[in-house]
């Protein structure tokens, strides 16, 4: 039987907000002697319980007297259960314990708890969780007593404990936790336990793994932690150059017969390899992984990249090469390779066909617990029952769950942090700020009223969403307080994104002084914001100047600013000398020149081809020899572009075929003493300085002493 749980599912809403109603109704327990302790016990903290309670209970596993007569309707799977609600019966029967405690956060959870629903569940994946695995600051001790509740709640029974910054699992793998922090870790063991979590605990020896004493090391200090109370271990060897893949086998198996084996309550292996994703794999590393290891030894995987999302292709290969499923490792939601931003968006992108072909499906997050339960509610979701799973919908109950009362404001902080901004990965997430993107689509221009009023109502809405946002982080909201920094930087991107407005009001009026005195505050507020950090506190591992916004707001208002500077610049209006940063070369057209001779494009109009540098002035196509060169605000490089074709330069110096892009196609420009310039590749072009060689130009130049040897001249001069 498998009745379909989409209707509790939909009626799910945060604990908190139905508990006045839910102790309003009294109940009595009928099973409560014999079922699982930690479902009783959440029972009775959550309800109102008395012995003559208005609705009675059934509660109990498969086995127990009191559900018998629902024991055809258990799911025939480890941690499924069955649930009937009703205004006068409730049944929980668990499959097993875990089941039954799975039934009990259902029940507690649901917002209208007399309504009559039935439903039957169990988990498309058996091993569901996280992997505090990134670098930065790890969590805290209260931070993982409350991911505990929050996993339990959610129904996801894995926790690896493997921060890359414990020093006692990684650098100092082989000291024993001291005295404070071992007990610290003993009651996290059993904290996880009640609530259903398997607590794994990593260990990370790099390449220490060949000598005797190495080995000996290992054995002591996996007992340490076996005394604590870990029962599941695991030894990851990502991120280091790998000495050799026969030695991490050797230690695996080592590690398996001497420690794992000999123990009749420890759980099978779990392993992280050097290889632990498809873009690296070269050889036959995840061959012999797969053949020489131990057969019940699991092997994480990342996927087709180091952050990746994950499809069924990604693991049919996978088990091809090591002849067992994947442990998904997955990279979502950590911002450790791009700490300004947070990921707080929908979870779009994991293939429900992957469910029988994972061993354990897991999230690594980001240094910032509580924020990273808006990712992981989802990812709990998906993990449940992937074919039902809708990341939008999964989303919004995820912002009614965490953020009671506060959903629109939220809603907003959300989706203003869904990018990671450009990153070692190269890997944007797309659905960032959607109602600025379609503001963006109907008013490309900020130049006519209209679009001037429509952007500045919207900076101005997101303004008054703030003192919602900072009053809940200052009394002491765990997201809110713990991203408190993003919340002052959104409030600051919105004065910008306003005076942004105010400065294109103010130069389609006319009105030199307004502009000027709107520029200067959108000057503060930048200034404001690039000074907020978070985490900055003595011994931080991890300090974060922050990002919000960054897909389209950001790039927006620093297009804008740019072009509207340039615009009250030609305006003739009379301004300060020190209003404006100075930039090595002011946008506009140049002459480029080397030993006098110029930079010309006599093939304007064709595709491809190089430029090249003419003694003879062109005096058919003048502008054939004048370059457009302007500042990316951006990228804060520069551009060039022929005057009369628009081509523009590309990083091997020629008229590429490509279209223009900022991250191959802008150039450092500086200038020396002597007035003369040097254009430098940047980017993703590389970092040649530009030379010349006979009639032509070519990046290969490496000692900036020598190249400056361009001159770059205005073409009206
Ligand atoms: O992904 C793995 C297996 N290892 C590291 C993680 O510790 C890190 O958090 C992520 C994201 O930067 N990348 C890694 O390579």
């Amino acid at each position: 039987m498998n009745l379909k749980s989409s209707a509790l599912v939909a009626t799910m809403a945060f604990l908190g907000s139905f508990m006045a109603y839910a102790q309003s109704i009294s109940y009595k327990l009928n099973g409560a002697d014999k079922a699982d302790a930690d479902a009783v016990e959440l029972l009775k903290k959550n309800l109102t319980i008395s012995k003559k309670g208005a609705v009675e209970i059934i509660v109990g596993e498969a086995g127990d007297k009191a559900v018998k007569k629902y024991l055809d309707k258990i799911p025939d799977a480890s941690e499924g259960f069955y649930l009937y609600t009703s205004p006068k019966k409730v049944v929980i029967a668990g499959r097993d314990e875990a089941g039954t405690y799975y039934g009990v956060q259902q029940f507690i959870q649901m917002a209208d708890k007399q309504a009559v629903t039935e439903t039957a569940e169990s988990p498309a994946i058996a091993l569901r969780g996280v992997i505090e695995g990134f670098y930065g600051n790890p969590w805290s001790f209260d931070d993982r007593k409350s991911q505990f509740d929050f996993y339990g709640a959610n129904k996801m029974n894995v926790y690896i404990y493997g921060p890359k910054d414990d020093p006692y699992h990684h650098s100092r793998w082989y000291e024993p936790y001291p005295a404070e922090k071992a007990a610290q870790m003993a009651e996290l063991i059993k904290h996880a336990a009640k609530n259903k979590v398997k607590f794994t605990w990593a260990m990370h020896p790099s390449n220490s793994i060949e000598s005797a004493d190495d080995r000996r090391k290992a054995l002591e200090k996996l007992k340490q932690m076996y005394d604590l109370g870990v029962r599941s271990f695991a030894i990851f060897f990502d991120d280091i150059s790998a000495k050799s893949v026969d030695l991490q086998i050797d230690y695996l198996n080592f590690l398996d017969r001497e420690f794992v084996k000999a123990h009749d309550d420890v759980e099978p292996l779990t392993v992280c390899p050097t290889i632990y994703n498809r873009a690296w794999n070269s050889g036959n590393y995840l061959e012999k992984m797969g053949k020489g290891l131990n057969p019940d030894i699991k092997i994480m995987w990342t996927g087709n990249s180091v952050c990746d999302m994950i499809d069924a292709a990604d693991c049919q290969w996978f088990t091809e090469q090591t002849g067992r499923k994947p442990f998904i490792w997955l990279n979502y939601p950590v911002n450790d390779y791009g700490q300004h931003n947070l990921l707080m968006g929908p979870v779009v992108g994991n293939d429900p066909a992957i469910k029988s072909m994972v061993s354990a499906f897991c999230s690594n997050p980001m240094q910032y617990a509580e924020a990273s339960k808006v990712a992981l509610y989802s990812l709990a979701d998906f993990a449940w029952n992937p074919d039902e799973y809708d990341a939008d919908a999964a989303w919004e109950r995820s912002m009614e769950y965490l953020m009671p009362g506060h959903t629109d404001a939220f809603r907003t902080f959300c989706l203003n942090n869904v990018d990671v901004a450009p990153s070692v990965h190269g890997l944007r997430f797309y659905g960032e700020t959607p109602e600025f993107k379609a503001l963006e689509g109907k008013y490309p221009e900020l130049t006519s009223p209209d679009a001037i009023k429509a952007y500045r109502e919207y900076f101005d809405s997101r303004s008054a969403t703030m003192p919602e946002l900072l009053k809940l982080a200052d009394e002491g909201n765990p997201i809110l307080s713990e991203v408190r920094e993003w919340v002052l930087a959104l409030g600051k991107q919105a004065e910008q994104g306003a005076q942004v407005a105010a400065m294109a009001e103010a130069l389609g009026a006319n009105k030199p002084e307004a502009f000027i005195g709107a520029y200067r505050k959108y000057v503060e507020a930048q200034k404001d914001a690039s000074e907020i950090i978070s985490r900055d506190f003595p011994g931080s591992i991890q300090s974060v100047r922050v990002q919000t916004g960054t897909l389209h707001v950001a790039p927006w208002i620093k297009k804008n600013v740019a072009e509207l500077v340039d615009a009250f610049k030609k305006s003739g209006a009379a301004y300060p000398d020190n209003l404006f940063p100075k930039q090595v070369i002011e946008n506009g057209t140049y002459y480029i020149k080397h030993n006098g001779r110029l930079l010309g494009n006599p093939n304007a109009g064709s595709k491809g081809g190089k430029p090249l540098f003419q003694s003879e002035i062109d005096d058919i196509n003048p502008n054939r020899q004048e370059w457009h060169i302007k500042l990316n605000p951006n990228t804060e490089r520069y551009e060039i572009r022929n005057s009369k074709d628009e081509r523009y330069l590309n990083e091997v110096c020629s008229f590429g075929v490509n279209p223009y892009s900022p991250d191959w196609n802008t150039y450092i420009i500086t200038v020396n003493d002597e007035g003369k310039y040097a254009i430098r590749n940047a980017g993703n072009g590389g970092n040649a300085y530009w030379i010349v060689e006979g009639d032509y130009l070519r990046a290969a130049g490496s000692d900036d002493a020598d190249n400056f040897i361009f001159e770059i001249v205005p073409v009206n001069q």
